[in-house]
């Protein structure tokens, strides 16, 4: 069974989220998502529409998703790929190169991005109706 991972906050879910997660659980069989807590989100300077608890339940509504673990911390990922004995790690091409130091540990692909849709541009599209 390969084992995949990604992480993200995913609010707002929307089609850009889907196609990643759909081409995640195509690297592999088994896909785990590290879903950013609200606590960690303010750590990023970022406050969430949808609760982590919502936002956890719309993910595991996902057919391509198998678990949701939270993601607490920046530096959790390779205790994360241990623990759940993570083949392949994906996220979007954002974040190219920004984990490559996960390369001994398993494979890291960076999918391209859906283009012109995210949480930033609802909200704004949004506000300005
Ligand atoms: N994504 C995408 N296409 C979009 C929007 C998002 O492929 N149009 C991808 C992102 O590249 C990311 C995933 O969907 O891989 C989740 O996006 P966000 O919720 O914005 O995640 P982010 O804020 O980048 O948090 O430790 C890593 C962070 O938790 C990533």
């Amino acid at each position: 069974m390969r084992r995949v991972i990604t992480y993200g906050t995913f609010d707002l879910l929307h089609y850009g989220h889907i196609r990643l997660l759909q081409r995640c659980k195509e690297q592999g069989d088994y896909l785990v998502v590290a879903l950013s807590t609200d606590e960690f989100n303010a750590g990023k300077g970022k406050e969430s529409f949808f609760s982590y608890t919502d936002r956890k339940n719309m993910l595991e509504a996902i057919r391509y998703v198998d678990l949701v673990i939270p993601e607490e911390t920046w530096d959790q990922k390779e205790a994360d790929v241990d623990r759940f004995h993570i083949d392949t790690f994906v996220m979007g091409d954002d974040w190219t190169g920004e984990f490559d130091f996960l390369k001994g540990r398993c494979e890291v692909v960076y999918l391209p991005r859906t283009p012109e849709i995210s949480t930033t541009r609802i909200k704004n599209d949004l506000a300005s109706q």
